[in-house]
């Protein structure tokens, strides 16, 4: 088979960023937001099949995210390899305010990557360029202080942000020389954002996002004969968008791209985009591959078609290797609550030296209750993974004996934390054991109760890709009681739920602002896929 099927990595993983590595494959990192831990990162020989290396912050003492609100944390990550070091630049992000910019260094991609060096830098989306001659220049985009002033003029002087670089020294971590003001986008009005620069034949060139990330995402470029510009725009913007392609074409909101040179002298980009069922996407913006050619007026995206394909020729001259098709992250079977898919909400997980209510031990998850629940913001006991797959099914069985009516212990499906939908086991009123299904929105809460089983009970959620349902069933009992059939994923969808990252569901527990000493007990997670189709 010469073709492989976008996207190459499923489920929320925005602003996908890549490098090759000196001994041939690549990675790539991409953003992980309120989730710990942060920047996961991708090993890919062929650029098709990702396999997970590990996270890049993944230690409490790089990445603190007590506080810290849905779609805030980090964002937009760069990794770049010279001279055998390699460097992630991102961004924490608090109040959705940037400047938290931070470079962290690691000679193994898979770790120990070094404590953040915190860079006094104005902005989101930071990005590395190593020229020729060695020297690093850091990009990242910010406001552009002249936006309010009519005596500002030049192209784009009106435009809300600006793409901005300065030289760091990479022996000592500091800015040297002056700043300078790159571009500030080629769409009048638009915000421009996610610079990323390259050097082909002599040209410099700046490769950025604009129109955000919904609908309207573009990608545009700008070349300069000198690496501090000026830049102009190229004449052929947007060089890629789907914004032009209708509603209902599979793939939206395109941009954010960046590029990698393979061995065989072919360039890909990756970018991110969301593949929305009838308007909503609730799998949030994910990794596709395109291919790129470079001609006298600059690169072309998708030469010959324009834009993303779902199914994309494989790159040229990469061997395959037998045996592996996708991530590993698609299906999860019970034992492997140590695997790179899961993440928490803002707290590590057990780790040596720390003490944490989120504890694996071989086949069982243990959550000791925290005061914080799905809707706030303090750490909260559980353990999610992405939901990368529109139809699937996942299951848990639980093991909890609630001593109270604010403690509840089950399965979650997050998008945010205005909304998420949970299926626990709770006491009641009259202090007996009850099921709660729950849909949290901005259209406020639908609860539903059912009598639970004694004993240990089997959570379920599955999805056709229209509507989530929730179901339970005591532990070697037949019968399966359904508790809800929530009718719009569009709920917790990005559309309507808003924010940048998309769902995740797994174990939860929370005693719901009390203190508590309750533990709930989790074995035999699964998540799989249903269908051979892929989505
Ligand atoms: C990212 C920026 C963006 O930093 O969203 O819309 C931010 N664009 O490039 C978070 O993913």
């Amino acid at each position: 088979m010469t073709t492989f099927s976008n996207p190459v990595l499923t489920g929320f993983h925005p602003d996908p960023s890549v490098c090759r590595r000196p001994d041939g494959g690549f990675l790539l990192v991409t953003s992980s937001f309120e989730y710990f831990p942060g920047v996961p990162i991708f090993a890919s020989h062929d650029l098709v099949s990702w396999t997970p290396l590990g996270h890049v912050l993944d230690r409490k003492d790089q990445l603190d995210l007590a506080g810290i609100d849905s779609s805030d944390g980090i964002w937009a990550a760069t990794i770049r390899e010279h001279e055998g070091t390699y460097y992630v630049v991102s961004t924490l992000v608090r109040d959705r305010k940037g400047g938290g910019n931070f470079v962290v260094t690691a000679t193994d991609p898979a770790g120990s990557w070094s404590e953040p060096v915190w860079l006094p830098a104005d902005g989101i989306d930071p990005s590395l360029f190593f020229d020729d001659d060695g020297r690093c220049w850091f990009t990242a985009c910010r406001d552009n202080p002249g936006r309010n002033d009519p005596n500002t003029s030049g192209l784009g002087a009106g435009n809300p942000g600006e793409l901005w670089m300065q030289e760091l020294d990479t022996a000592t971590m500091r800015f040297v020389g002056d700043q300078y003001v790159l571009w500030r986008g080629a769409m009048e009005g638009a915000w421009v954002e996610g610079p990323h620069l390259y050097k082909r034949d002599g040209i410099y060139y700046l490769v950025a996002a604009e129109g955000g990330t919904e609908r309207n995402h573009a990608v545009t470029v700008a070349s300069s004969t000198t690496v501090t510009g000026p830049y102009r725009g190229l004449a052929s913007n947007p060089v890629l968008t789907h914004r032009h392609l209708g509603s209902d074409f599979p793939i939206q909101n395109v941009g954010h791209a960046d590029l990698v040179d393979t061995a065989a002298g072919e360039t890909w980009a990756v970018v991110l985009g969301v593949r929305p069922k009838n308007g909503h996407h609730v799998l949030g913006r994910e990794v596709f591959l395109v291919p790129v050619r470079w001609e006298q007026s600059g690169p072309v995206f998708a030469p010959g078609v324009g834009h993303i394909r779902l199914w994309e020729r494989r790159p040229a001259n990469i061997p395959r290797r037998p045996g592996r098709t996708r991530t590993d992250n698609a299906a999860i079977t019970p034992d492997q609550w140590h695997s790179f898919a899961w993440s928490t909400l803002r707290y590590p997980r057990a780790e040596s030296g720390i003490s944490t209510p989120i504890v694996t031990d071989g086949k069982r998850l243990s959550l000791s209750l925290l005061p914080g629940g799905l809707g706030g913001v303090d750490p909260v006991a559980a353990l999610l993974r992405r939901q990368e797959h529109h139809v699937f099914a996942a299951r848990v069985i639980l093991q909890f004996d609630p001593l109270s009516p604010v403690e509840e212990a089950g399965i979650a499906v997050v998008q945010n934390r205005n909304a998420f939908a949970t299926t626990s086991l709770g006491l009641g009123a009259a202090g007996e054991r009850v099921i709660v299904t729950r849909v949290h929105t901005g259209d406020g809460d639908v609860v539903t109760s059912a009598p639970a089983p004694e004993g240990s009970i089997e959570l379920a959620v599955v999805s056709d890709g229209a509507t989530y349902e929730f179901l339970f069933r005591g532990v070697g009992v037949d019968r399966v009681t359904a508790m809800l059939v929530e009718s719009g994923v569009r709920h917790l969808g990005t559309e309507q739920a808003g924010g940048f990252t998309g769902v995740t569901l797994g174990p939860y527990a929370t005693s719901n602002g009390a203190l508590s000493d309750s533990v709930a007990t989790f074995t035999d997670f699964r998540y799989e896929p249903v269908g051979t189709s892929g989505v």
